[in-house]
């Protein structure tokens, strides 16, 4: 068996917050230990399939490399770099979206939710079939992703079996790598709906950039539910739930024990408790984040473009023989 890798991709269309810290990020740089291989992308592309001003999108893809290496990416252990330099990854999407069908398309949760009639276009319906390009391109064998993007693993799966059934056996098929707690944080707002960068109400989610009062307040503020007790029940109790994930995640403790130490002292405890959790947890990750050199990040990302381009090149190469392009 040759060496075993993992890709993944978080679009540069806003700030990054908790919620895809601790569904996605977070596991992006434990599995530079676990797999031979890690690659990582801004998929600026990706982001342009809403409206978007684009001096504002060459600052935010900046930004987002910069802290995705101060969570700790490692570039000297994972590949790093933005979509749009990789050129093949588009030439792949074409491909496969001669497999793709427009009935599995038009079923996508994502694409229901997000292409609002007014907004509709050919970027927003293809999107998963260039997130399963960017990955094959890789010929990558699992995905650490948020629970809502399991749908569109699934037809990466389905393409890939695709084209290998049709052209002879070029890509493995990639596994979905999500968190057993924190795979769906939701929202501080409304517990029902997943912590998001679209919602309007900022308050509706902790960014990763936010200093210890701003971590406090949004949290002191979370709608929690009627009653007093702190239990962990998502169907009772969803914002009381969603805090003890959280809660769980940043200090490593099982969520029983937590419950069992909260169980009385009410919300306020309970709530100040989570802050200072999330505060701590953070710290680390702003601190990088501020200390790291403009010059540094460009110099990782053109790095991380080139070896990335020569990789999806020699992918591609069998591609176009086997599809009968050369
Ligand atoms: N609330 C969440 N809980 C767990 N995982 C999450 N992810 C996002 N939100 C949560 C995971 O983070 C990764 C990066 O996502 P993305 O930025 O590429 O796309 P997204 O899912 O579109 O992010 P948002 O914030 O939810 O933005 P909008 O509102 O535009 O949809 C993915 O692995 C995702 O699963």
């Amino acid at each position: 068996m040759g060496p075993r890798r993992v890709f993944s991709g978080i679009q540069p269309t806003g700030d990054f917050h908790v919620g895809s810290y601790v569904g996605a990020l977070r596991n992006w740089v434990a599995l530079q230990d676990q797999f031979d291989e890690t690659i990582y992308c801004v998929v600026d592309l990706h982001a342009m399939t809403v409206p978007y001003d684009p001096a504002d999108l060459r600052a935010r893809r900046h930004e987002s490399a910069r802290m995705l290496l101060a969570v700790g990416v490692d570039p000297d252990r994972s590949l790093l770099y933005y979509q749009s330099e990789v050129p093949q990854h588009v030439e792949l999407a074409w491909i496969l979206g001669t497999l793709a069908g427009l009935g599995q398309l038009e079923r996508m949760t994502q694409f229901k939710e997000k292409a609002d009639r007014a907004k509709q276009n050919l970027g927003i319906f293809a999107y998963p079939v260039l997130q399963a390009a960017d990955i094959l391109v890789h010929k990558a064998h699992a995905v650490p992703v948020g629970d809502d993007q399991s749908q569109h693993l699934e037809l990466t799966r389905d393409l890939a079996h695709r084209f290998n059934s049709r052209f002879g056996e070029e890509f493995p098929l990639p596994e979905t790598i999500t968190p057993e707690i924190g795979s769906r944080i939701m929202s501080l707002t409304d517990p029902t709906a997943k912590m998001s960068k679209s919602d309007p109400s900022p308050r509706s989610r902790i960014l990763l950039k936010d200093g210890p009062d701003e971590i406090s307040k949004k949290v002191k503020a979370a709608v929690t539910d009627t009653g007093s007790d702190v239990v962990y029940d998502w169907e009772a109790k969803p914002g009381v739930s969603n805090l003890l994930e959280l809660f769980s995640v940043f200090t490593g403790r099982p969520i029983p024990e937590l419950v069992d130490e909260y169980s009385v002292g009410g919300y306020g405890v309970f709530k100040g408790a989570v802050a200072d959790a999330i505060v701590e947890g953070l710290a680390p990750v702003r601190e990088a984040y501020d200390a790291l050199d403009d010059a540094e990040v460009t110099e990782v990302m053109a790095r991380g473009a080139g070896t990335a381009r020569d990789r999806a090149e020699t992918s591609m190469k069998t591609v176009r023989e086997r599809v009968g392009i050369v």
